[in-house]
């Protein structure tokens, strides 16, 4: 007998984000979520069958971070620009594979809202099989008379609208906030539809993993150097911790607001602003996580109260429940002249 592992209630993410539209939306923003849901099944179908239709392997060309690219990257950059361009829900865009922004063709009209994101973080995981992900921000147009401007992008974490990621791994996740806490909904591939599986997601109060890449560890400074140490259980205080690192941002912050803990990329010696990209990486995924009862920092302050001041800034980062992110920035305190 076939396990029907489907929820009981069964709701789809376009009938949950309809019925849960902020009430001032005027439906631009509701079909803007359901263009990124679009893009998430049809990214998570070249996704799962990477192997398979030899889409794996370099597409040969090279992005603005300097990594060479993926021809799923730019598959999941592809589709997220064409499927939102023409349809006059956005006045501007950006991606994490394009250096500059992505304006709106003056001949489609624009909308209200700025869609930034990162198409397909962890690529580099790709040819081992390891979940990948895809990450977004919302914000609103700051003049709604101009078309797209790159002021409309460089907006602090504060005035996002809606954010979350899609997890494409042992199944395809869509975890998204609007301000109203996190939900979590699973594909169902045969039907097609993303399903509400994870109502109000909140990291649970009891941490289990600290999450952070001790090859750097004579990179960091003796402040993060002692942070680790105590997540490790220097400290009389410690927590008691496992230790998982994925090296996909995704993943690592899907564990860790499952499972509670924290995830850690800070600053080093070679990356003084760590590796973590402000406005399609660390601020996104620091509004969900305070949605969900945790906290983002860049180990001085609220990663959402950082003003950007370019499209691929970076920022050491530290998310996960309050009180092990706290800490860290306690410690790097302690270090500050
Ligand atoms: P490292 C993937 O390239 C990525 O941008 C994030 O997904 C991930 O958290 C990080 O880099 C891993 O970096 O230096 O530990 O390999």
């Amino acid at each position: 007998m076939e396990l029907d592992i489907r929820p009981k209630t069964i709701v789809t993410i376009e009938r949950f984000i309809l019925e849960n539209q902020p009430k001032e939306a005027r439906g631009e923003f509701t079909y803007l979520l359901y263009d990124i849901a679009l893009a998430a099944k049809m990214i998570a179908h070249k996704t799962n069958r990477a192997g398979l239709l030899d889409i794996l392997g370099r597409a040969g060309q090279v992005n603005v971070q300097g990594e060479e690219q993926q021809k799923l990257d730019v598959y999941a950059d592809e589709t997220l620009f064409h499927l939102c361009d023409h349809t006059g829900r956005v006045c501007i865009m950006a991606s994490e594979e394009h250096e500059e922004p992505l304006y709106i063709p003056e001949r489609y009209s624009k909308g209200g809202y700025v869609l930034v994101y990162d198409p397909l973080d962890g690529s580099s995981n790709i040819d081992v099989n390891v979940s990948i992900g895809t990450i977004f921000s919302i914000f609103r147009c700051l003049d709604w008379e101009k078309r797209g401007r790159l002021e409309d992008i460089l907006q602090p974490g504060r005035k996002l609208v809606a954010a979350g990621y899609i997890l494409y791994g042992a199944s395809t996740m869509m975890v998204y906030t609007t301000g109203a806490g996190v939900h979590g909904f699973t594909l169902d591939p045969e039907i097609g539809e993303f399903l509400l599986t994870h109502e109000f997601m909140t990291i649970p109060d009891k941490p289990k993993y600290y999450s952070v890449n001790h090859g750097y560890f004579n990179r960091w400074s003796p402040a993060v150097q002692r942070y680790v140490h105590w997540l490790q259980g220097s400290e009389e205080d410690s927590p008691v911790l496992s230790e998982r690192y994925i090296g996909s941002l995704v993943a690592d912050i899907h564990r860790t607001l499952l499972r509670g803990g924290v995830f850690a990329y800070p600053a080093d010696s070679k990356m003084p602003n760590g590796k973590i990209r402000l406005l399609y990486e660390a601020a996104p995924m620091a509004f969900l996580i305070e949605q969900a009862g945790g906290y983002a920092s860049d180990g001085c302050q609220n990663i959402l109260d950082i003003e950007p001041t370019s499209l691929h800034q970076r920022v050491p980062f530290y998310i996960g429940n309050r009180e092990l992110v706290a800490r860290a920035e306690a410690y790097l305190r302690e270090e500050q002249p």
